[in-house]
């Protein structure tokens, strides 16, 4: 099989960006993006997705962290576009509920060729320490922008915040690695019947 690896560098006005990512890992990830809650979520999507991702960035936290956030999940979305290549043999759809305690996500991506984002949690703190949960949104729609792809993210249940984030991120991070793996019984093929994706 080939390697199906990608690594992105996004340079802006507002922040610099580099994203090292292997599909086909084993949850290692490498994370300095100068935001911590964003690394402890990014580091779920490396191991419960069973990727190796390592993020840098060196953004404009002086304003906040709003571009820098956005622009990670848009490098990072152009990095799975990268990685998953012509996407033949993938298995294209992949979904996961995660729960952590009283908290309940559920996840469901299609690499369908389209960007698509329907994000429906509800969280009843507006920050997670000095993170604004706005922000999740931003990540989603950048990564979805650039990944081409359709992602549902229902937050079923939760009360508290970090739960909530927590299982939102584990949630991508299972579906991810079944939406992206190689179906052995696919024998290679496109996963669409229009012959593309
Ligand atoms: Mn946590």
């Amino acid at each position: 099989m080939t390697e199906r690896t990608a690594s992105v560098r996004r340079d802006t006005l507002e922040t610099r960006i580099a994203i090292e990512l292997n599909l086909d890992g084993t949850g290692k990830s490498h994370l300095e993006t100068g935001i911590p809650f964003l690394d402890h979520m990014l580091d779920q999507v490396a191991r419960h997705g069973l990727v190796d991702l390592d993020v840098r960035a060196d953004g404009d936290l002086h304003i906040d962290a709003h571009h820098t956030v956005e622009d990670i999940g848009i490098t990072l979305g152009q990095a799975l576009a990268q990685a998953l290549g012509d996407k033949k043999g993938i298995r294209r759809y992949g979904h996961a509920y995660v729960p952590l305690d009283e908290a309940l996500s559920r996840v469901v991506i299609d690499f369908s060729g389209r960007p698509g984002l329907e994000m429906h949690a509800d969280f009843r703190r507006s920050h997670i320490g000095d993170f604004d949960v706005d922000l999740f949104h931003e990540f989603f729609q950048g990564l979805v922008n650039h990944g081409w792809m359709t992602l549902h993210i229902d937050c079923l249940r939760g009360n508290n915040a970090h739960h909530v984030a927590e299982t939102i991120f584990k949630a991508f991070g299972r579906a991810l690695r079944v939406a992206a793996e190689m179906d052995p019984r696919s024998a290679g093929m496109m996963p669409s019947t229009k012959g593309s994706l």
